[in-house]
């Protein structure tokens, strides 16, 4: 891949810009509506409270629940099953790291990268639909398992369709927050010292996913991103 367009934004966060395929990116719409449509799939999360995300989830591989902030088999709001990963999604988050474990070793003459970023088996999978109202409030991935999150194992990130921004902090201050755009076939790495930072998505641009995967797609108008991560 262009080595252009591997940014590490800080030790363990790493923006691969514009690395998943047009095909690739035509797989994740087409699999994940088919997946979305079917049980386990798309629905509309709450808090428990009354409020809800301003988003459309599905989980894969695991069920993470909003309310009790955990992962479980089954969906407490309808009981269905998370369906499995897809193993063309995993190989394109193992590629992904693999290629950010190169970058690495070039730039930093190490041969071993993996205390930087660590290596990971994806065995969750939670895809979130915005549409151009959509918002994702500042947080941490933090419901794994104690030694995923000891050893700093990477959440991946997929974005496909309409352009975010994605902002992110040490400590939950959206005053102080680095942003960053992430556009269609973008893909974020946040492992080892950066596993643990806030963040959010706190605008969609409306109208700016390309049009040849609403074309070729049939994409709604909208956000897809997939958030990979090893429980
Ligand atoms: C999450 O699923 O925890 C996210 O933070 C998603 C971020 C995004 O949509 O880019």
């Amino acid at each position: 891949m262009d080595e252009h367009n591997i940014l590490i934004l800080r030790p363990g966060m790493i923006l691969l810009k514009s690395y998943i395929s047009f095909k690739d990116q035509v797989m994740l719409v087409r699999t994940c509506r088919e997946l979305g449509l079917g049980s386990g799939g798309f629905y509309q999360p709450g808090y428990g409270d009354g409020a809800t995300l301003n988003l459309k989830m599905m989980c894969l591989g695991k069920n993470w629940d909003p309310v009790a902030s955990a992962y479980g088999d089954e969906r407490p709001c309808d009981g269905a099953r998370a369906p499995p990963i897809p193993d063309v999604f995993s190989e394109l988050v193992k590629r992904a790291i693999a290629d950010s474990h190169d970058h690495l070793k070039q730039q930093s003459r190490k041969r071993n990268v993996e205390h930087i970023l660590p290596s990971m088996s994806p065995n969750i999978c939670i895809v979130n639909f915005y549409t151009k109202s959509g918002r994702l409030g500042l947080h941490q991935d933090k419901d794994e398992t104690i030694e995923s999150l000891r050893k700093g194992l990477p959440v991946v990130s997929f974005s496909v369709g309409d352009s975010a921004d994605f902002a992110y902090c040490d400590q939950r201050d959206i005053l102080n927050v680095e942003k960053i755009k992430l556009e269609s076939g973008d893909v974020l790495i946040f492992g080892g010292q950066a596993r643990h930072i806030y963040h959010g998505v706190t605008a969609i641009y409306s109208d700016t996913a390309p049009q040849a995967l609403i074309e070729e797609a049939n994409l709604r108008p909208g956000r897809l991103n997939l958030t990979f991560r090893e429980y």
